[in-house]
């Protein structure tokens, strides 16, 4: 039997399994684990989102100089690197969110108005999350256009890293793409495939996720950018990434699924795209031949998703 799965977007507010990893109450290793004011930070951000419930306007934070400090480190050190490592989508979305949602390095844009902006572009909206999802809730809400987004900021003293995602990354490294259409659609139909899905497809789908979404990189004008959100969120393997030194392999589903990752370190080979059109064709080409008993189908009328 198939396992359970959201059908309507208020039952996302089921979909909220965390993964107790890199938390900085738990792992002494993390950046923040000895600093109990920044623990008290977090818990009150995660607070937000624990009680947050579909349709309920986005908690807003008031962000603290020291956070908006560190913002403002990682925003100056990559922003200069933008222009010429990161795809033209990247871009052009980063420069109208810069020009319509109060983006800069000066302030932390809130969920609420960044919510506004992608529903505009792409029908995408935000919903906060306190911290790493499982990935079977994580691709779930993708399925309906949801975004599930951190609203806490990594600790000050490794501005430059955080091992978990944070609203550096969300904003930074994620937010630009989803004002994308192509790249909407890309995420939806990921979101799609695994509804339902078996603990094996999901495995595999999560790893598309990661090669595509987060570390993926694309073909544009005879050059090799990047559009994952994992390389436009980190200065080091953003550089890295667009150096001669990883390897490269062309995108496809069937063995992009299937090939190790870790998260502790950079990737060792990086999958190009030839364009997101390319790689969403390919991946419903895979998506069609993951075996499940009952074909779904999202409704764009009523947000949807139907069962066949
Ligand atoms: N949870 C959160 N909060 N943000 C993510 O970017 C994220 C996640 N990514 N859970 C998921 C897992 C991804 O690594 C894949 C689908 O496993
Ligand atoms: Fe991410």
């Amino acid at each position: 039997k198939a396992p359970w799965f959201p059908q309507q977007i208020k039952d996302l507010d089921r979909c909220n399994m965390l993964i107790t990893k890199f938390d900085p109450d738990l792992d002494c290793d993390h950046p923040g684990y000895n600093d109990l004011e920044y623990r008290k930070r977090r818990a009150a951000i995660s607070e937000l989102a624990f009680r947050y419930k579909q349709g309920d306007p986005l908690p807003t934070v008031e962000y603290t100089a020291e956070e908006i400090s560190t913002w403002r480190k990682v925003y100056q050190q990559l922003r200069s690197i933008y222009p010429s490592l990161a795809c033209r989508q990247f871009l052009d979305g980063l420069q109208q969110l810069e020009k319509e949602c109060g983006y800069g390095e000066d302030r932390i844009p809130q969920l609420r108005d960044v919510s506004a902006f992608l529903k505009e572009k792409t029908g995408f909206q935000l919903r906060p999350v306190a911290g790493l999802l499982s990935a079977r809730d994580f691709l779930a809400s993708l399925a309906f256009r949801v975004f599930q987004c951190t609203q806490y900021i990594r600790h000050s003293s490794s501005p430059m890293h955080s091992p978990e995602p944070d609203c550096c990354h969300e904003l930074l490294g994620h937010i630009p793409m989803l004002a994308d259409k192509e790249f909407a659609q890309f995420s939806q139909e990921i979101g799609l495939a695994s509804l339902g899905a078996s603990d094996e497809e999901i495995e595999k789908l999560s790893t598309l996720y990661w090669f595509t979404v987060e570390f993926g990189l694309c073909k544009q004008n005879g050059e090799v950018k990047a559009y994952g959100a994992g390389l436009l969120s980190s200065y080091g393997e953003l550089v890295y990434a667009l150096s001669n030194e990883p390897e490269y392999r062309p995108f496809n589903p069937e063995e992009t699924a299937v090939q190790p990752y870790q998260d502790q370190t950079y990737q060792s080979v990086y999958f190009v795209s030839e364009s997101f059109e390319d790689a969403k064709m390919k991946l419903r080409k895979y998506s069609a031949s993951i075996k499940r008993p009952f074909v779904v189908r999202y409704d764009p009328f009523t947000c949807n998703v139907e069962v066949l």
